[in-house]
């Protein structure tokens, strides 16, 4: 089986080989495509080299899947191409997540709604990744009527650019700039672009693909997402609005019995979920569950999960390796 990488030299890119190697992909061939700068670059992947390809060169070998990382544009100019010679295309960039013909899918949460003819495949964003794998429990089992979501998100959700940016102000050298403000010492509520509604595109990611995913557009959804100087994963403050009465000690049984949650709160030993422990890992972490006291049926969270792996590489690899199983791709 061929697997193209699509963006396969940046930041996900790398996380993906990462994710394959470790999963153990049963693939036979591996198809490394990045910008023109970078073709003819070798690449390693379990112990045999690949030469890195153009996106027109890839889409003439035919992979069966492409896993892209490579931005919206590209993804809209590309991943139709890899579609019309057979590949299934799972994309990480928002370019086709609120599409009304396209899935969005977090394996454990929806991949029922996978058929034969899904080619271009979204891959939510991040942030919403980790946030429905806590909330689509809670949801199922109580309803949510509202969220209010703050979010601590990690420069390498930016990328490369953002993570140099902070070791030069940390070291105060010169460098580029991927933020407006210098990011070290810092919090910048302003990730992604400004809409006409004063919210960001980032906001609206966690309004807009929590009710495709739960299917439910009555949840209500609002967000202030916030870039820190952090690099292990994002972070989340939640607070849910429930549409019945529950026990706490149940909802946190609920989480903890839930596929790729690790429930972390006990508070009285100071255990809770942080960045530095969740870089690198899979699980999405939640702790700090406790009561809202000021309304009923509500109730805290803070959910922390790894951006570039859950939030990025493995829910793309987990819907690949669900594409492999459901349709006999070989
Ligand atoms: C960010 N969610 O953290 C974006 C990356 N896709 O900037």
């Amino acid at each position: 089986m061929k697997i193209a990488v699509v963006g396969a030299t940046g930041m996900v890119g790398q996380v993906m080989l990462q994710v394959l190697a470790e999963r153990n992909f049963p693939l036979t061939e591996l198809i490394p495509v990045a910008s023109k700068k970078s073709v003819g670059k070798e690449i390693e992947f379990q112990s045999k080299k690949y030469k890195v390809v153009d996106l027109a060169t890839a889409v003439e070998m035919k992979p069966d899947i492409a896993l892209f990382s490579a931005g919206g544009e590209t993804s809209l100019a590309w991943a139709p191409k890899f579609a019309a010679v057979g590949t299934r295309v799972v994309d990480n960039s928002s370019a086709w997540r609120m599409h009304a013909d396209k899935k969005l899918i977090i394996p454990e949460i929806n991949a029922y709604e996978l058929t034969q003819d899904d080619y271009i495949i979204a891959n939510p964003n991040c942030s919403t990744i980790q946030l429905l794998m806590a909330l689509h429990p809670i949801h199922k089992t109580y309803g949510i009527k509202r969220a209010i979501v703050s979010t601590y998100q990690s420069i390498t959700g930016t990328g490369v650019k953002a993570v140099q940016q902070l070791e030069n102000e940390f070291r105060k050298l010169e460098g580029e700039m991927a933020y407006p403000y210098p990011i070290h010492k810092n919090a910048i509520p302003h990730c992604d672009v400004f809409l006409d509604n004063d919210y960001t595109k980032e906001e609206m990611k966690l309004t807009n693909e929590t009710k495709k995913i739960l299917g439910d557009e009555s949840v209500q959804v609002v967000a202030t997402a916030v870039r820190i100087p952090v690099v292990g994963g994002h972070s989340e403050a939640v607070n849910l609005e429930l549409n019945s009465s529950f026990e706490l000690k149940d909802l946190k049984k609920l989480l903890s019995e839930t596929p790729g949650i690790v429930v972390q709160d006990q508070p009285e030993v100071n255990q809770y979920p942080m960045p530095i422990y969740a870089e690198g890992r899979d699980e999405v972490f939640v702790g700090r569950i406790r009561e809202d006291f000021t309304r009923e049926n509500a109730l805290n969270l803070w959910i922390v999960a790894d951006n570039l792996r859950k939030g990025a590489a493995t829910n793309t690899v987990q819907i690949a390796e669900y594409l492999v199983h459901r349709f006999k791709i070989a």
